[in-house]
């Protein structure tokens, strides 16, 4: 592990987003990448991937008490997932407003889930919601060594 992957904070902050089920089958894959990179944050992970219920029930393991539990878990394995990891100043926050709120009912327009869904069971995108759990969840879903550490040509154009 070399240094830019230990210090995880200030423009080093990571976090975990995955393209549910429903936003890969929907084709919104390109869409919302294409909402974090314009925002000025860099991609350093990313993979398609059917997740086990095993990965999904210990991703989502502090809703297990939920009558919705199972149903969400059931949900995450329907189809594909597309699995990435983040990295900018303040991207944990940042990403949750972009999200918006967990019911795309009380997300507003502009926000991913205020323009692509309807519905909280079909809610297009997680997002980690703290530094804590963007920890956890990356070391749940990435090995360390398959995050790539790159340099961006515009980093100059996006922090002072
Ligand atoms: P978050 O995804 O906005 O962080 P959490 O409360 O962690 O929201 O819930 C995880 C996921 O569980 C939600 O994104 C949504 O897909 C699902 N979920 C949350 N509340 C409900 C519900 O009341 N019914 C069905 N599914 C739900």
């Amino acid at each position: 592990a070399n240094i830019f992957q230990s210090t995880c904070t200030g423009v080093n902050e990571r976090t975990f987003l995955a393209i549910k089920p429903d936003g890969v089958q929907r084709h919104l894959i390109g869409e919302i990448i294409r909402h974090f990179e314009k925002k000025g944050f860099k991609l350093v992970g990313m993979k398609l991937m059917q997740a086990s219920e095993d990965l999904l029930k210990e991703h989502y393991i502090a809703l297990c008490d939920r009558p919705f539990y199972s149903h969400l878990v059931e949900y995450m394995r329907s189809g594909p997932i597309a699995a990435m990891v983040w990295q900018g100043l303040d991207v944990v926050k940042m990403a949750r407003t972009m999200i918006g709120e967990t019911n795309p009912a009380d997300s507003r327009p502009g926000t991913i889930r205020g323009d692509f869904c309807i519905e909280v069971s079909k809610n297009v995108i997680h997002g980690s919601d703290s530094i804590e759990s963007a920890r956890r969840e990356i070391s749940l879903w990435f090995h360390t060594d398959k995050l790539t550490c790159w340099a961006e040509s515009t980093e100059h154009w996006i922090y002072e």
